[in-house]
């Protein structure tokens, strides 16, 4: 392993820890940027991490990981559970993808039900708080290191 994990958060997630803390907690993104940098370090390895709102720019981050990432941690917020355009992003880059959600949307409303994405992800983290980046983030690390193993 040698290239960075990227890190990719969808619509709205530049709000963390400022509206709505009974749902999301009060850690800002920037927090969670930094407990997921510091892990990182402590294994020796570099993450590149994004916000967007729209679409097209975090289908456009996906197909830079192609020949830039070792692997993908992300959590597309509402296109979870619409975008098909990031379903095939994903599939098509091959990238080793974890999907990660700071609740448990299987707990809430039946529209959050349905993963468009969960298909063509290694494993999903869910309602541990920013505490399932970290944890994907985990997952991840040693699931390449495994599969790079002599
Ligand atoms: O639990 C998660 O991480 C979600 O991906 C968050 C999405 C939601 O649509 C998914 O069903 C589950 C919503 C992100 C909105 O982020 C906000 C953060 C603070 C205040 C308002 C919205």
């Amino acid at each position: 392993m040698s290239k960075p994990i990227l890190i990719l958060n969808g619509p709205n997630l530049n709000l963390l820890g400022t509206r709505e803390p009974h749902i999301y907690g009060t850690t800002t993104l920037a927090q969670v940027e930094e407990m997921c940098r510091r892990r990182a370090e402590r294994r020796g390895l570099a993450i590149a991490f994004h916000q967007s709102n729209s679409e097209e720019k975090l289908i456009g981050w996906i197909h830079d990981a192609i020949d830039g990432a070792d692997g993908i941690i992300i959590n597309p917020a509402a296109f979870t559970h619409t975008s098909i355009a990031i379903l095939d992003a994903i599939k098509a880059s091959g990238v080793p993808t974890v999907e990660v959600h700071l609740s448990n949307p299987d707990a809430r409303e039946a529209f959050r039900h349905r993963s468009r994405i969960a298909r063509v992800c290694l494993a999903r983290v869910a309602g541990f708080g920013p505490r399932s980046y970290v944890l994907g983030l985990i997952g991840l690390v040693k699931h390449l290191r495994e599969k790079s193993a002599p």
